[in-house]
């Protein structure tokens, strides 16, 4: 967590963060600022009521400062530079140094102020999606409220009233703005803490820019062709992995504010969805499943107990999101070699990413072969190393690893998975097939399967 000695370090450092003018903002809680995307230790609450704090992937909870009975936090609206994945930083907009801004967490009938300074070049509002309260403080501009100018601070007061997952964003040039990464999460923890507990609780929210390879900013009247789809404003490799130890019950909150659906995927478990946008669901309506959709503007919690050992792909379904800085415009080149075609256009189009002729990742081995350069401040389409090779996945895209050993309020990431000797699908290195026995028996009636299938390649190739 950043304090304040830290956000002196970095300003010392010439990092570039917005200080506050102190005059202006007499009586009103030092903002704390952010200076990296990674996953944040928990901030563990010291006033107020206790609650079991969540974990932000690749982000952090911002502190809060108790003003007699009222919790007072500080939103900073301001241009970030986010690190969207090692090898990419985007020039965002964000609160408090990062896009994503960082979570507000409260506890159900805490009384809230939240102040919001605006250091954007134009004017803004926040509306704190999912929320009962007074409607004069919805955010909304020009419907609830005048639009808050920049250089102007203005203040929120509500009180927490219902349990649950929401978000925050914009509701001023809301296209623009949300586009640019202004938006955060919230969570209102329920006043009784054995309600709805688990061991592990993480939040982020799904986003999408559309950056051209080799720039920074992303443009803004995008509504179909996104190039980055993100955990938190962080594509794979750079999203942080959700960690669990055996046995652990996990909840993990989404959020949308993409213009698409996201079907949200988890390998080697099953699910229930337990909350959603309007409250939890109770547990005689919950099923099971392993993929569920997520909807623009909707919120789903969904929980699991995380009892089988290993580095699980936990991944949007949608192909196209688990890629970086995809072109949507080459022909399927399957079957076409591009030998020298793709050098030669590389030259007359820099960002020219051919598909490959056996496939895409023909791609990543060809440019590297070939000495193709990637443009300036963009990803691979397919990155990341696992233990075997390339992961050949970007975007939406992170591991659920489950350890035996994990302290309890630990969310380090812990390294590759051991497999166990003889667990990991494994080569053929004999065409002979596999021993008989292994090979299912043949029904009544039925010719022995022995007597066709178990051919004999080498031979016929050799003759
Ligand atoms: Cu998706």
């Amino acid at each position: 967590m950043m304090n304040r000695r830290k956000f002196l370090q970095f300003a010392a450092a010439g990092v570039a963060l917005s200080a506050v003018d102190k005059t202006l903002l007499a009586g009103i809680p030092e903002p704390v600022m952010m200076g990296n995307a990674d996953t944040q230790p928990l901030l563990m609450p010291n006033t107020g009521r206790p609650y079991q704090p969540v974990a932000t992937l690749n982000g952090w909870s911002l502190p809060w400062r108790m003003n007699k009975n009222v919790k007072e936090f500080h939103l900073v609206a301001e241009p970030v530079k986010r690190e969207i994945a090692p090898g990419m930083v985007a020039n965002l907009w964000g609160y408090n140094g990062q896009s994503p801004g960082p979570t507000i967490e409260v506890v159900e009938g805490d009384q809230v102020r939240i102040f919001v300074t605006n250091k954007l070049p134009e004017k803004t509002s926040v509306h704190w999606h999912g929320q009962r309260l007074p409607n004069g403080m919805d955010g909304v501009s020009g419907l609830t409220q005048a639009a808050i100018e920049p250089g102007k601070t203005y203040v929120y007061e509500f009180e927490a009233r219902r349990a649950g997952t929401f978000m925050y964003h914009p509701h001023a040039d809301e296209m623009l703005q949300m586009a640019m990464g202004m938006m955060g999460s919230w969570i209102t923890h329920p006043k009784n803490m054995n309600m709805h507990k688990v061991d592990r609780d993480y939040v982020f929210l799904l986003n999408a820019y559309d950056i051209e390879p080799g720039s920074y900013l992303p443009k803004t009247n995008t509504m179909l062709n996104f190039n980055l789809w993100t955990f938190n404003s962080r594509a794979f490799p750079g999203t942080s992995p959700i960690v669990a130890k055996q046995g652990e019950k996990v909840r993990v909150r989404v959020g949308n504010l993409t213009m698409t659906n996201h079907p949200i995927h988890i390998h080697g478990h099953e699910f229930e969805v337990t909350g959603t946008d309007g409250g939890w669901v109770p547990k005689t309506a919950r099923w099971p499943e392993v993929t569920t959709d997520i909807a623009v503007g909707q919120m789903r919690a969904i929980e699991f107990v995380a009892d089988e050992l290993g580095d699980w792909a936990f991944h949007c379904h949608k192909s196209h999101h688990t890629m970086n800085a995809m072109g949507h415009d080459f022909p399927n080149m399957l079957g076409v070699s591009q030998q020298g075609i793709a050098k030669a256009f590389s030259k007359l189009v820099p960002d020219y990413m051919p598909m490959g002729k056996t496939g895409m990742s023909e791609m990543s081995d060809m440019a590297e072969m070939m000495d193709m350069p990637l443009p300036e401040n963009t990803l691979p389409m397919m990155a990341g190393k696992g233990q075997f090779g390339p992961v050949e996945m970007g975007g939406m895209f992170t591991t659920l690893k489950v350890r035996k050993d994990m302290a309890k309020n630990d969310y380090t990431d812990p390294g590759h998975y051991a497999f166990p000797k003889g667990t990991v699908a494994y080569a053929l290195d004999n065409s002979e097939g596999l021993p008989i026995e292994h090979q299912a028996a043949p029904t009544a009636g039925e010719k022995p399967i022995t007597e066709f299938n178990v051919r004999k390649p080498h031979k016929m190739s050799h003759d």
